[in-house]
């Protein structure tokens, strides 16, 4: 079902020759009870007998081509699996080549000399968010059931993976968690990336309702601004202070119906909890929403709209911050924050 050119056993989607191959290791020998990196790619390609069994899958995206500030998200998706216990069927990583982003970025002969190099002249896309979305639309389009998370990498990933599942789906709100909107058309020039992707696909959407954001407190422009310009809704961290997270969720909940809306995508920034609860990031921010917070609005909103597809972003564990040094234990704070929000997914999935 999949084209297996551009996807690679889980963890190795981030390219090692020597330096930083033993951060491999650790999953390997969890996944495939093998030390032996040469023997991971069979193990893999085996488990694909189970595929149709699967319940829930896991992509790994370790791609931070997309991030614009500090990067490093792209040992995310390895190191989050190290720390889930629950089971699930592992769609493996994107084959990433650091350098690309999107393939509507490269020349003709750029694109031709790249397949060369990497699928033997076969024509299949070779930046990251272009495979994300043939991966993610084949995913959708034969998979109706089937639940699936996407770890990032960078936020730049939700753009594809919105796309694959706004075709394949109907009656679709989106709920994005983020301290930051993610709205701007473009950045430099480039329409692919961490801080464009959420005004796309809300463009994508018939009613921007649909569109709810929450946890938004670091912006250049007021909610407001951001109401009028997109016509979507916010909920600002301040405002989940004030009137509490079980009201922020009534208020989705009735406007997600309202619109007819009868399934959800998830979009977590991991940077939408306070920086005291996630400081591994590219851009963390003070002033956050409390882990239990985002909880309590996801577990009130998922009991009336099931969530079916979902990605957690911009989980950084390799970056650190010397202001935060004595505070938290790092990565591991960041990590437990990312794991309860795994957590209540395969909990919602499973119930
Ligand atoms: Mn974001």
């Amino acid at each position: 079902m999949f084209n297996f050119e551009y996807l690679t056993f889980p963890g190795n989607g981030v390219h090692t020759v020597k330096t930083a191959r033993e951060k491999k290791v650790s999953l390997i020998e969890k996944l495939y009870n093998t030390s032996d990196l040469s023997k991971a790619t069979d193990h893999w390609r085996k488990s694909y007998d189970q595929f149709d069994n699967a319940d829930i899958c896991i992509l790994g995206v370790p791609s931070d081509a997309g991030a614009g500030i500090v990067r490093g998200s792209n040992w995310g998706p390895l190191v989050l699996r190290e720390r889930i216990e629950s089971e699930y069927f592992d769609l493996g990583d994107v084959k990433v080549i650091p350098h690309l982003i999107d393939d509507r970025y490269l020349s003709k002969q750029a694109l031709i000399d790249l397949q060369k190099k990497n699928y033997n002249g076969l024509d299949l896309p070779v930046s990251a968010l272009s495979i994300l979305k043939d991966v993610t639309s084949t995913f959708f389009k034969k998979n109706k059931s089937k639940k699936l998370l996407c770890l990032g990498g960078d936020h730049s990933i939700s753009r594809p993976i919105c796309e694959s599942f706004l075709s394949e789906h109907e009656d679709v709100g989106i709920l994005h968690f983020d301290a930051h909107t993610d709205l701007m058309e473009e950045r430099l020039g480039i329409s692919t990336c961490f801080a464009t992707w959420a005004f796309h696909i809300a463009n994508l959407l018939d009613h921007k309702k649909k569109f709810i954001q929450i946890g938004i407190r670091s912006s250049a422009y007021d909610k407001t601004h951001w109401e009028s310009k997109i016509g979507l809704t916010q909920y600002w961290t301040e405002e989940v202070k004030t009137l509490g997270p079980d009201e922020i969720a009534k208020k989705c909940i009735e406007q997600y119906k309202s619109l007819g809306v009868k399934k959800l995508y998830l979009s977590f920034d991991i940077d939408a909890i306070d920086m005291q609860y996630a400081s591994a990031t590219g851009t963390p921010e003070k002033d956050g929403l409390m882990p239990f917070e985002c909880l309590v609005i996801l577990n009130l909103i998922s009991k009336e709209i099931p969530i079916i597809a979902a990605d957690l972003v911009e989980v950084a564990p390799f970056v650190f911050y010397p202001e935060m040094k004595g505070k938290v234990i790092e990565p591991e704070t960041t990590l437990d924050s990312a794991l309860s929000i795994i957590n209540f997914l395969f909990d919602h999935w499973r119930s």
